[in-house]
């Protein structure tokens, strides 16, 4: 089945129809006040080429730090012929303690050239906490694994679901990603344990029920539109041409319900690091996943009104 497509989105619209139901959709005029002729290989090889970025493979490791220059000279308009190992250049913005090589300053210098997206919320958030009253744009503020991601054809991230439950906006600014969804109840047939199916792969003994079962979602995203993977949706990317995109991870007010299932289900979690980072002038540096609930518990308003799915 083909992702809902649609434009004019009000944002509350976008809340109720598609974060509270946890549905997937395109947006296909998300972008139409984005400068998007910034976003192409030429414009940031001429602006960033010299700075230094992450090279992940077809999940989150990461392999490499390269120039972004490097990256597009052995990964865009490449030969098919030329059969070394795909290369997936994921540049996030700092969402650890650590000193690395972020892309903040990439952003700042990138920020006239977009806006946060018209349709979607930026107050109520849990992650990134926003106080009462506060607004949080995803060019002026920090996000969970805000990143630039720099693909050559047929570079992959393999099938995952984001953390902590939260919702991914995948925006497309230049090429087309096929991308294949599966719901969250999929979950025993996707994963065994601790494993993802691997979809152009499978391994039939590590993952029997996956014969089982298909796509809930078949799509290729085009330039110029936003994906939104919703919190547990399982999600598997491929380039179908050289390709740059932005996304980040978020969770609005009304989803709280399931970063509390995540929480209890997963009390030590790496991912619960990201939600510490976020919070640090709130709770402790090592405050343990109890401590991060009752955060939010007491913080966030929770008075919204009751939806009927
Ligand atoms: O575009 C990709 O390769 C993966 C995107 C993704 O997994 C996300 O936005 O959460
Ligand atoms: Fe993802």
């Amino acid at each position: 089945m083909k992702v809902t497509r649609v434009q004019n989105l009000s944002k509350d619209t976008f809340l109720k129809d598609f974060l509270v139901a946890n549905k997937p959709v395109i947006v296909t005029d998300a972008m139409k006040d984005f400068d998007r002729d910034k976003f192409t290989p030429d414009f940031l090889r001429s602006e960033f080429g010299d700075e230094l970025v992450q090279v992940y493979d077809d999940l989150f490791n990461l392999q490499t730090v390269d120039t972004l220059a490097t990256y597009l000279n052995k990964n865009f308009d490449r030969k098919p012929e030329d059969g070394r190992a795909l290369e997936y250049m994921r540049w996030y913005t700092k969402l650890k303690d650590t000193d690395f090589f972020w892309s903040d300053a990439v952003f700042e210098k990138l920020k006239p050239y977009w806006n946060h997206p018209y349709f979607v919320p930026n107050d109520k958030l849990v992650v990134p906490y926003c106080q009462a009253g506060e607004t949080k744009n995803i060019t002026d503020h920090r996000y969970p694994y805000k990143g630039l991601f720099v693909s050559g054809k047929g570079s992959r991230t393999r099938l995952h679901r984001d953390p902590f439950r939260s919702n991914a906006m995948l925006c497309q600014f230049y090429g087309e990603k096929k991308m294949y969804l599966y719901h969250p109840n999929k979950v025993n047939e996707v994963m065994n344990g601790k494993e993802f199916v691997d979809l152009m792969n499978v391994d039939h003994k590590k993952f029997p029920k996956f014969k089982d079962i298909e796509a809930d979602y078949e799509d290729v995203l085009l330039p110029g539109e936003i994906v939104l993977f919703p919190s547990g949706w399982f999600h598997d990317v491929t380039c179908v041409s050289d390709s740059i995109s932005i996304t980040w991870n978020f969770l609005h007010e009304e989803e709280l319900d399931n970063l509390y299932e995540f929480i209890d289900q997963y009390p030590n979690d790496d991912q619960l690091e990201i939600l510490r980072f976020f919070l640090k002038d709130k709770i402790g540096p090592d405050a343990p996943a109890s401590e991060i609930k009752a955060f939010y518990e007491s913080n966030m308003n929770n008075n919204f009104e009751f939806i009927d799915l």
